[in-house]
């Protein structure tokens, strides 16, 4: 590891932490609160931070350098402090400064809000991401919307999920830095008008019925090491200075708050649906404003160093993260030719050149498409645009390679001809990206066989896998600091960047004095979840107990309603027999389900209503526990990775992109009970299949079945237990009093088709969790698979991600920072 770029000691650090106590928060050492010594602390690690950032912007101006625009309507950071401290190598100084206060610095920790401005996946990706890139040294930016609430935070009331807003500002954040010298105008609405300019040329020009001002806020992102300190601009909406004043002035003060209340709804809340499209007004408009705001940003710092736009493509890579920003594509193209006199045929070569896009799902109703009638009223312009991208391509690409095949034409078009008529993002994506990229092996062979098989015969060259990763800094260093000390002791010190250096562990698996020490951190770490769980639930656990997790946003097709089903037969096991023989477990989960999914929500309420008579039945001498963890979130996820036994990843196979919890249990020595989805498979290539418990359908089985024609009721009336179970939902057993609350998990599982084939891999994950039982008692043999599992999964570094990324799509070049 390179030195230490702050030589700060202890001291100096406790004295300027004091300092801003006074000057900065107004307070002193004698009443401080907790949260004045936390703001305390962050402006201090700001200090280091803005120098850093400050040498990187000027480094990147001087060198003009090419940088990627990572677009993203979701960055899912978290917490930033202990991150930063590590970044920055700060952490144990901090910590020994804040002891001579008294404080502790874990505690301090716990005052920051989440930062949760993202769903799940697919938003904390975004946040690995950008510290990946800033860790390697790549000139980057983060564009994303500054959400004032973030993803809601969950309350449990009597079992059942209440949204409850999230308000991660409230009182200030101190990462943030407002930049108004940067603020962007965005029109809206209006009319296209056609003019005959001087230049006798005929012109389009969009009369916007609407401006609203786009504020820039700067996180800053301090790469490991911090060399590099990249930045996440995020955009929040308000009324625009061109606002009419005349209303103002003739009396019209309360519709003019009301214009500023509609201004400032744009960036007011994130969108909490996961997996599926929304298609309301609202949200084509967030979308459109921060990728309007970004680009008009690009513009801006592009034009300080150029004058025509020969260097824009070989400058700026934008990437997609998704279908969300797709409407950056036809905005950059109206830029370009509207405002800046291109013709197409130059402003169509850039884009093409520019953008890229990832592609994380197949699910059917996550792909986005827009109604052709509300894109014609928000985005006038932009409609038009599409259409004539489509018109070239239908023409030029499609009836060139299948000359009169309006079959294919159909499928192809951007414009899907239905009522009403819509804009398929996706496809728009594709034809404009010069990359497309699934998120692991698995995914990118289906997004190019199943999903895109057509444009993937057009160009072949562009579809290609970046296999998903996560930043060893959170998701070891910082939130398993006893582990990464024991591994730093055991191999050194290069293992935060250069994670494949864990294998070095592995030559120790079999150590029995080593596998003392693996254990002996994972069992402290399941005794401090021990006391997470009895504050945050009152339920009592022992850390004796294999603690078997499942965390991730609820849908069926990550099927937590397969887990469920499985504990219920298991309780009923030990009601049958009371010695049926297995080492006791408890089983935690944490998720939130989108407010309007009603299967959902029901899964959650029947994970708690059965965990209640579980928990509570004393028949069972504590076998069993079932624990819901409420408000699932990154903090949490921080404190039960560390203590997971066992990593639930049982996706309907070809369902789940990636997945990227299993590398995060897997990197803390878990061990994954799974299916062939997603990265499970190269887990499992990395880990040894020996290490780790696979079963269930494949893809190709998955595919088969559904070909034949799969029928629920067949295993059913076949397995006694799964039939035991199901009926049980209909009593009132669980809920007392109220019988069938439970049914409609039933329904979903028969009446409506199951169709993520629970029923028909119920059998191989009994069997699966069977093999759990046996490996754990087994001592010696769980802790050299867990030791393993977390010595082996250096692949899934983000790291390597973004150098995947950099190779095959963006082409950078890494900047050393004075
Ligand atoms: F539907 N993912 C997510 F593809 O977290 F847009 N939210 C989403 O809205 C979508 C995907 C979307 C997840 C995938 O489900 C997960 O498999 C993947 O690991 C993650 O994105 C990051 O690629």
């Amino acid at each position: 590891m390179e030195k230490p770029l702050f030589t700060l000691d202890k001291e100096e650090f406790r004295k300027e932490v004091v300092h801003h106590l006074r000057t900065t928060l107004g307070t002193s050492e004698i009443k401080a609160s907790k949260q004045a010594w936390w703001m305390a602390t962050c402006v201090t690690i700001n200090h280091m931070l803005f120098e850093r950032l400050t040498s990187t912007q000027q480094t990147h101006l001087k060198k003009d350098t090419r940088a990627v625009h990572y677009f993203s309507a979701e960055f899912l950071m978290g917490r930033l402090t202990a991150n930063n401290l590590h970044n920055l190598g700060l952490y144990k100084v901090c910590e020994e400064a804040l002891k001579d206060l008294d404080l502790d610095l874990a505690d301090l920790c716990e005052e920051e809000p989440d930062m949760a401005l993202g769903n799940g996946g697919l938003g904390r990706l975004a946040a690995c991401f950008i510290d990946s890139l800033a860790t390697l040294g790549y000139p980057a930016l983060g564009y994303g919307l500054h959400y004032e609430h973030g993803l809601f935070r969950q309350e449990i009331r009597d079992g059942r999920q209440v949204e409850r807003p999230d308000s991660w500002r409230e009182y200030g954040n101190p990462w943030e830095i407002c930049r108004p010298e940067s603020v962007q105008d965005i029109p809206l609405y209006g009319y296209v008008e056609t003019v005959f300019g001087d230049d006798c040329k005929v012109r389009k020009v969009w009369r916007p019925g609407r401006v609203i001002k786009g504020v820039p806020w700067d996180i800053p992102i301090v790469g490991f090491g911090a060399q590099t300190v990249n930045i996440l601009r995020l955009w929040e909406s308000r009324a625009s200075d061109f606002f009419d004043w005349d209303v103002f002035n003739h009396g019209g003060y309360v519709d003019s708050q009301k214009e500023k209340a509609e201004a400032e709804t744009i960036s007011k809340v994130l969108y909490p649906n996961d997996e599926t499209e929304a298609g309301k007004e609202l949200r084509l408009i967030q979308q459109y404003f921060f990728c309007a705001c970004s680009l008009k940003d690009i513009m801006r710092r592009y034009k300080r160093t150029h004058t025509d736009f020969k260097a824009f493509a070989p400058q700026i890579a934008i990437q997609l993260n998704d279908t969300h920003p797709t409407v950056a594509i036809p905005e950059l193209m109206r830029e370009l030719i509207d405002e800046e006199g291109l013709e197409w045929q130059e402003a169509w070569d850039i884009c093409t050149k520019v953008f890229s896009y990832t592609n994380h799902t197949l699910l059917p109703e996550a792909l986005e498409t827009w109604p052709v009638y509300l894109f014609e009223r928000v985005l006038p312009r932009h409609l038009e645009i599409i259409y004539e991208i489509n018109a070239r391509f239908l023409k030029n690409e499609v009836d060139a390679k299948w000359p009169g095949n309006n079959d294919i034409k159909r499928k192809l078009s951007i414009i899907d001809e239905g009522n009403p008529r819509r804009v398929r993002m996706a496809n728009l994506c594709v034809i404009t990206s010069h990359k497309v990229n699934g998120v692991a092996e698995i995914h990118s062979k289906l997004v190019k066989e199943d999903l895109f098989p057509e444009f993937n015969e057009l160009w072949p060259d562009k579809f290609c896998n970046v296999t998903n990763g996560v930043t060893p800094r959170r998701w070891l260093l910082s939130c398993n600091q006893e582990l990464a000390d024991l591994f730093t002791e055991t191999v050194g010190t290069a293992w935060p960047l250069n994670l494949d250096a864990l294998r070095a562990v592995n030559k120790f698996a079999d150590d029995p004095a080593f596998q003392k020490k693996f254990m002996d951190i994972k069992q402290h770490n399941k005794q401090k979840l021990v006391k997470v769980i009895k504050a945050e639930t009152g339920i009592d656990v022992s850390a004796e107990a294999i603690f078997d997790i499942q965390i991730k946003r609820l849908h069926e097709y990550k099927r937590q309603q397969l887990n469920l089903l499985h504990i219920m037969v298991l309780y009923r096991r030990l009601l049958l027999n009371p010695d049926y023989d297995m080492h006791p477990r408890v089983f935690i989960f944490g998720s939130k389900a989108a407010p309007g999914y009603r299967v959902a929500k029901d899964i959650i309420y029947a994970i708690n209503k059965v965990g209640e008579r579980i928990n509570n039945d004393p028949r069972i001498k504590d076998k069993l526990k079932v624990v819901f963890m409420p408000n699932y979130r990154v903090s949490l996820a921080e404190k039960l990775i560390p203590a997971a036994d066992v990593s639930e990843q049982i996706s309907t196979a070809g369902y789940e992109a990636s997945g990227t919890g299993n590398m995060k249990l897997a990197m803390n020595g878990a061990i994954t009970i799974g299916t062939l989805d997603g990265a499970n498979i190269e887990i499992a290539e990395e880990v040894g299949e020996d290490n780790c418990v696979i079963f269930g359908l494949t893809v190709e089985q998955v595919k088969e079945l559904k070909a034949r024609g799969y029928n629920p009721w067949d295993y059913y009336y076949a397995n006694p237990e799964i039939k035991a179970a199901l009926d049980w939902l209909d009593t009132d057993y669980f809920t007392p009093g109220h019988p069938g609350e439970l049914q409609s998990i039933k329904k979903a599982l028969l009446d409506y088709g199951d169709t993520y084939l629970t029923l028909a891999d119920f059998a191989a994950y009994d069997e699966a969790h069977k093999r759990v039982d046996s490996l754990y008692r087994d001592k010696a043999r769980w802790a050299k698979m867990a030791i393993i599992n977390a010595a082996s999964v250096g692949k899934f570094n983000s790291d390597r991600s973004i150098e995947d990324y950099i190779r095959q799509i963006w082409h950078l070049e890494k900047c050393d920072i004075a």
